[in-house]
């Protein structure tokens, strides 16, 4: 009887140590996979700035997993919005103080503009998906 409980605690350790391990495996393998390219363009005097160390183009690879934040920093009340047109991605409108972030596949090749639809020819510029 002993032997009996004895093996099936060491079955159950086991089984347990491989579903810990498994488990380790699958979430370093989404972690390497799903390498996030971050942007985030303030919107501020009816222009886009880009913050941080990124540079304006946007610029990104085909198949990288994009995340682009839209800050809106005007002191007066108007709002903007970020839309890539051509990709079908668009922010609602953000208000003054507010962000919204939009996360998308790069998935076609190309140069695309990309606007703020209530600002067009004021706010806009390129996003390069490159090979
Ligand atoms: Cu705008």
């Amino acid at each position: 009887m002993k032997i009996k409980y004895a093996l099936m605690a060491v079955a159950t350790l086991v089984a347990g140590a491989a579903l810990v391990f498994s488990l380790r495996l699958s979430l370093t393998h989404k972690g390497t996979k799903e390498a996030v390219k971050e942007f985030v363009l303030i919107a501020k005097d009816m222009k886009f700035h880009i913050e941080g160390e990124a540079k304006l183009p946007l610029t990104v690879r085909k198949g990288e997993r994009v995340r682009l934040t839209i800050k809106n920093e005007e002191s007066q009340p108007i709002a903007h919005n970020f839309v890539i047109v051509g990709l079908g991605i668009r922010t609602g409108y953000v208000q003054p103080g507010e962000l919204e972030t939009v996360e998308f596949i790069a998935g076609h090749m190309g140069t695309w503009l990309y606007a703020c639809l209530l600002h067009p020819g004021l706010m806009e510029g390129q996003i390069h998906i490159l090979p």
